[in-house]
C-alpha cells in the first residue's frame, strides 16, 4: 500500500485512514464493501399492558418496549385513558450473565397515596416482593410530576413489570418502559454506550430509541454511520462527512475502552 499517492491508493481495516493529497481540486472516493448496506437499527418488540402477554415470561430478547394500552375516553375522542381494573404482570428474561437497563418515559399515572389506586411496579428479578422494587421509595410509581427520563438497572437478567389500575379516574397517558439488556464486557460485540461503557446489541443503535443514558446509541449522523456500511470490525465505526466538494473528513467513532474520537481531514 502506498501512502500519499492517489493512483491505486487503497485503504481497508479498522485503523485511522492515512492523509491523502492531490495536486488538483478533484478527489474521487470509492467505498467498496462485500457486506450488506446498513439501514437503521431494529425497533424493540412492543408489549402492551394489558395485553395477551400478561402473566407470561418473555425469554431471551435483546430489547423490549412496554407501553400502557390507550383507549378512547368516553365521549371525548381527543382524550384517551388506560383501561380500568388492570392487573398485568410480565417477566422479561434475557440471557444469563446480562443485566437490564430500563428507561421510563411518557409517564403519567393517577396520583394516589402510595400509588395504591393506579401504579407501575418495576421489580429487580422475577419475584413480586417489595424489597425487589427498583423505585427508591419501594412502592409503585405514579403521578404526573416524575422527573424524566428515569433510569433503572437490574442486578440480574430478569425484571418483572406490573401495571395496576382501578375502576375510575384513568384518563392519563400511562407509561413507556424501554428494557435494554447489556453486559459490561471490555470487548463488546455490539455497541458500547460512551458514558456508562455498557455493551448493548447493535440492533439498538440508530433505531430512534434512546437506550444509552447519554444517547450515544443515537448519534446525529446515524444516516452516515460507516458511510452506509456495516463494519467487519465490531470495535470501530466510520462515518464519512463531506462538508464541501474539496474537503473530506473522516471521523472514527470508537466503541469500548478506547473512546477518544479522532478526526482526520484532507484539504486539497
Ligand atoms: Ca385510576
Ligand atoms: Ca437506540
Amino acid at each position: 500500500m502506498k501512502k500519499n499517492k492517489m493512483e491505486a491508493t487503497l485503504f481497508c481495516g479498522c485503523g485511522i485512514m492515512f492523509p491523502i493529497s492531490k495536486c488538483t481540486s478533484v478527489l474521487s472516493v470509492l467505498i467498496l464493501s462485500t457486506l450488506v448496506a446498513v439501514g437503521d437499527g431494529t425497533s424493540p418488540k412492543v408489549f402492551t399492558m394489558p395485553g395477551e402477554t400478561c402473566g407470561y415470561t418473555v425469554d431471551y430478547g435483546d430489547q423490549f418496549k412496554v407501553v400502557s394500552q390507550q383507549i378512547p375516553h368516553g365521549e371525548e375522542p381527543e382524550r384517551t385513558s388506560y383501561p380500568p381494573n388492570v392487573s398485568c404482570t410480565i417477566i422479561f428474561r434475557t440471557q444469563p450473565g446480562k443485566r437490564n437497563f430500563l428507561r421510563l418515559s411518557n409517564f403519567e399515572v393517577e396520583t394516589s397515596r402510595f400509588c395504591a389506586r393506579d401504579g407501575l411496579y418495576l421489580y429487580d428479578g422475577g419475584r413480586e416482593v417489595s424489597e425487589n422494587l427498583l423505585s427508591a421509595n419501594k412502592h409503585a410509581l405514579c403521578g404526573t410530576t416524575l422527573s424524566l427520563p428515569n433510569y433503572f438497572v437490574s442486578t440480574g437478567h430478569e425484571v418483572m413489570i406490573k401495571f395496576v389500575t382501578d375502576g375510575s379516574n384513568n384518563s392519563y397517558r400511562g407509561f413507556m418502559v424501554l428494557i435494554t439488556p447489556f453486559t459490561e464486557d471490555e470487548y463488546c460485540s455490539g455497541f458500547t454506550c460512551h458514558l456508562t461503557k455498557r455493551c448493548i446489541t447493535m440492533k439498538a443503535m440508530c433505531n430512534s430509541e434512546y437506550q444509552c443514558e447519554d444517547g450515544s446509541d443515537e448519534p446525529p449522523n446515524c444516516h452516515l454511520l460507516n458511510a452506509g456500511f456495516r463494519p467487519s470490525c465490531a470495535y470501530c465505526h466510520w462515518s464519512l462527512l463531506i462538508s464541501s466538494w474539496f474537503i473530506i473528513a473522516c471521523q472514527r467513532l470508537l466503541a469500548g475502552s478506547r473512546l477518544v474520537p479522532s478526526l482526520c481531514t484532507t484539504r486539497l
